[in-house]
């Protein structure tokens, strides 16, 4: 990376004529779709789409906005008016430098788009239907205003529902909450789609949720990388991101003789090309495999005993908490056989729930007690299951049990970390003052039947019941209503009811299948069109900001969101509250200088306008470090301040919440099968399937781009041996059912997914005729998927599927 882009850089500064903004940086050659229209290959000076050299080029700088949370750098090349091409990061130090993968680089596409929503459009059609006509702006914020007024003097501000929407993220890019909040307030959502999950239960366990170690401190300490479901390659692609933290840190375990162990159902792209690293398992069985781990450690005297009885409560009857005790309700009792299920977890127990050998798991076992620090991490594939709290709680345990966390090189089981001190604040939202809140996933049952969620039934935060149904949706930047869901049949059948949401505002760039559902469709200027301001990633090097400046002009007559909504406000006499006097850009400048001034030691104002970008490096972060050196001086958020393996308000959950049958919420992690989980397959649908995060979109985010369609092609993984006892050779194209739908697919025949389970890339775009067969020629996996909240977060436990599948 650092050849490349000292080889390639030799331009020299270019004065930019907008805002009065100089480039600093020497550019690389623009790759893939963002090459210049004219001009050959690697190095050459881009020209002008006439061939002759024109004015200079203006530079302006960016990021990406998508949520695969990188926010990778951009920097603009436009001339009179439009972008020619994207070069990205090339400043300061390379190892800090946040370039775009492939997807941002095709970023000038979808700005281009000959299918960008130009203006805003009532439905005229059925919803669901795609059917719009244009409008004026002054008759979309009329409407949307008196629709906000209906529903709000009708049912109530509970009534008004934000959805769950990734699509932009920027300092000032949505300011809905801040509108919403001067107009009474709006029925919030607890956690969301990425670790649903986890950010319910792990409070329970460790008073926070999404604190691991940086995947930096483990390249310094670490000598063993254990992963479950986690592949920062595909995940964490830009630049500046932990795929690139990632390949450093293998280089520095393979020097010191380390190993990096890969448990996944699929030998993903992070280990690709290492196939010794890969540990297939039987998706949603994680906490089996934990299970008779911690039972070969418990046999073999390798559980930190010390060590748990200082920090944790509930391993043994020792530190179980007087409500509990003599209640055979510790962890040791459940791995041992005299707990909850009676059943001993040995390795020869878990094999055929896991697919994986017990010679197998043993040796698991004992090259992680081995290791002096072993470096436990999980993605958040094994939580978005049906029994994902147990899941991510089972993980959990792995450094507990050795007393390995806290410690140089080690982690305690989650995600690797990520520098998330913001340099800048975001636009103020206010107050909210509805205080009540669904868990995220649980917005279609409260547009079916909402009046009847309690905090009992449906987890409802905040709040013992809801009172009312959905009647209002305000769908800015996302594609949850459909596409991103769960069970698109089902909730195509409930959107459609008028009677049920009697409005649904959505605000997007491009017609994608949730605003086919939209009464009132909103265009959206891009980041890149506008002013914008934002953070770095998803990155553990540095911290940083990007200020950018309009690249281009927004087409047709897209405008920014928040002059849309101080518009909208202006119709309830609130305008000069939501702007407090500043125009977007304004608030821009004062927000950066806020944080300037906080921090001391960024740029000013004009010399952030010069420079677009910038970085400082962070240190490296091991998660409860300073709980480990003193627990009473850093107590946890926990009732106990310790980490309860035991948790006395799951046990009291237990036993007061009403849940379905088959439903399991428990003090301690367990191993649970989960709706759809192990042991569900049936002749109808024999073969278990499940979902992951793909390359070739941000979710449904640029799955509307050919090019990178072309590049990493939606394709259902089939092991060879599923295949050919259907006769399905590679590139078929194949029908894939489920008890809720059907899809169309090309089969991807490959060693590289364990037998018995069949893996789709998520986020294709759904296209089905909805009022014929609804087969999705799409590929969209949340076709799939049946729509059915887990027992506790009540979250979105969507890599649980039974399918078959058969030649189309
Ligand atoms: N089955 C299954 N379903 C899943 C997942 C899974 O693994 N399996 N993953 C889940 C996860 S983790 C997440 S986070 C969600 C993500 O789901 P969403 O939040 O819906 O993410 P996207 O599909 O990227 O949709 C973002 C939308 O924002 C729009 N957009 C982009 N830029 C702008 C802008 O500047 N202005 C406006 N107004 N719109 C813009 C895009 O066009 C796109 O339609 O999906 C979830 N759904
Ligand atoms: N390219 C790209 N990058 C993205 C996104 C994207 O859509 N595209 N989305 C972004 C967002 S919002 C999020 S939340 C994150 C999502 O990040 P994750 O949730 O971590 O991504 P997934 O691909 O769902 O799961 C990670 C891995 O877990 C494996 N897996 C699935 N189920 C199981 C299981 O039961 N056990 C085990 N051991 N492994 C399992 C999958 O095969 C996959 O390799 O990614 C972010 N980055
Ligand atoms: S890694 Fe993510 S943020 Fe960076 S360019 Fe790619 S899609 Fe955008
Ligand atoms: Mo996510």
């Amino acid at each position: 990376m650092t050849e490349t882009q000292s080889t390639l850089s030799r331009r020299t500064f270019v004065k930019g004529s907008l805002a009065g903004l100089a480039a600093t940086g020497a550019a690389g050659t623009a790759l893939f779709g963002c090459a210049p229209q004219s001009g050959t290959g690697a190095g050459e000076e881009p020209m002008a789409a006439t061939g002759e050299e024109t004015a200079p080029d203006e530079i302006h700088w960016s990021q990406c906005n998508v949520n695969c949370g990188g926010n990778c750098v951009f920097q603009w090349h436009s001339r009179d008016g439009k972008v020619l091409y994207m070069e990205t990061d090339n400043t300061g130090d390379t190892d800090l430098q946040a370039r775009a993968c492939l997807r941002g680089r095709s970023m000038r596409r979808w700005l281009n788009s000959p299918d960008r929503l130009l203006y805003p459009m009532k439905r005229v059609g059925k919803r669901g239907e795609g059917k719009f006509e244009q409008i004026t702006w002054d008759e979309a914020i009329d409407t949307i205003a008196s629709e906000l007024k209906r529903v709000i003097d009708t049912y109530g501000n509970e009534a008004i529902y934000v959805n769950y929407a990734t699509g932009m993220y920027s300092k000032t890019g949505n300011p809905t909450a801040r509108l919403l909040n001067l107009l009474g307030g709006y029925l919030n959502r607890s956690y969301d789609y990425s670790a649903h999950m986890i950010e319910a239960v792990a409070p329970y366990m460790y008073g926070t949720s999404l604190d691991g170690s940086s995947l930096t401190e483990a390249t310094e300490h670490s000598d063993l990388i254990v992963m479950f479901g986690n592949s920062p390659a595909e995940t964490r692609m830009g630049g500046a991101n932990a795929s690139w933290d990632f390949a450093r840190l293998r280089e520095a375990i393979q020097n010191r003789g380390g190993k990096i162990i890969s448990i996944d159902p699929r030998m993903n792209e992070t280990v690709s090309g290492h196939p010794d690293e890969w540990l297939p398992i039987r998706p949603g069985t994680d906490a089996a495999l934990c299970a008779a781990i911690a039972h070969e450690w418990i046999v073999e005297g390798k559980v930190d005993k010390e060590s748990l009885d200082t920090y944790c409560l509930g391993y043994d009857e020792d530190t179980m908490p007087e409500s509990a005790k003599g209640q055979n309700k510790s962890y040791k009792d459940y791995i041992m056989g005299t707990g909850w299920d009676m059943v001993e977890k040995t390795p020869e127990w878990a094999a055929p729930i896991t697919q994986i050998p017990a010679s197998s798991i043993r040796e698991l076992a004992n090259t992680i007690a081995a290791a002096k620090a072993p470096f436990i991490t999980q993605g958040w594939g094994p939580q978005r299951h049906t029994n994902g709290e147990d899941a991510c709680r089972s993980i959990y345990m792995l450094p507990l049990l050795l007393g390995k966390w806290g410690l140089p090189g080690t982690n305690n089981g989650e995600r690797e970390s990520m520098a998330l001190t913001s340099l800048v604040p975001g636009l103020p939202a206010g107050e909210n003052p509805v205080t009540l809140s669904i868990p995220a996933y649980q917005w279609v049952n409260a547009v079916d039947h909402g009046h009847t969620m309690t905090a009992t039934n449906s987890g409802l935060v905040g709040g013992d019941e809801l009172g009312t149904d959905i009647k209002f949706i305000w769908n800015y930047a996302g594609n949850c209503l459909t596409n991103q869901h769960g069970d698109i049949n089902m909730t195509h059948e409930i959107l459609v009811d008028e009677s049920k949401c009697e409005f649904i505002l959505v605000w997007d760039t491009v017609m994608t299948d949730s605003a086919k559902y939209a009464d009132i469709l909103l265009p959206d200027a891009m980041r890149s069109e506008q002013m914008n301001l934002q953070t770095q990633g998803y990155t553990e090097w540095y911290s940083g900001v990007v200020l950018g400046t309009p690249a281009q002009e927004a087409p047709g007559e897209c405008r920014s969101s928040y002059d849309v909504m101080a518009d909208i406000a202006d119709k309830f006499g609130v305008r000069d509250a939501f702007t407090e006097g500043r125009t977007h850009d304004e608030w821009v400048k004062f927000l950066y200088e806020q944080g300037a001034e906080e921090d001391g030691s960024m740029p000013t104002w004009e010399e952030m306008l010069e420079q677009g970008v910038y970085k400082r490096p962070v240190e490296p972060y091991i998660a409860f470090e300073a709980f480990r050196n003193d627990p009473s001086a850093n107590p946890l958020g926990t009732p106990s301040g310790k980490i309860e393996i035991f948790s006395e308000a799951l046990d009291e959950m237990s036993r007061t919440w009403d849940l379905e049958e088959g439903e399991v919420i428990y003090p301690i992690p367990v191993f649970q099968a989960g709706f759809h989980g192990y042991g569900s397959v049936t002749e109808e649908f024999p073969l278990y399937c499940c979902g992951f995060h793909h390359k070739s979109r941000t979710h449904s985010s640029f799955g509307f781009i050919p090019e990178l369609e072309a590049v990493a092609r939606q394709q259902l993984w089939v092991n060879p041996a599923d295949a050919e006892s259907r006769s399905i050779e590679d590139g078929d194209l194949i029908a894939v059912t489920s008890p809720v739908g059907e899809i169309r697919i090309e089969a991807k025949v490959t060693p590289r997914v364990i037998p018995g389970t069949v893996m789709i890339p998520q986020g294709a775009w759904h296209k089905a005729n909805m009022n014929g067969d609804k087969v999705d020629e799409g590929g969209c996996v949340n076709t799939l998927t049946q729509y059915k909240p887990t027992p506790m977060a009540k979250g979105n436990g969507t890599h649980s599927m039974i399918v078959q599948i058969a030649k189309a």
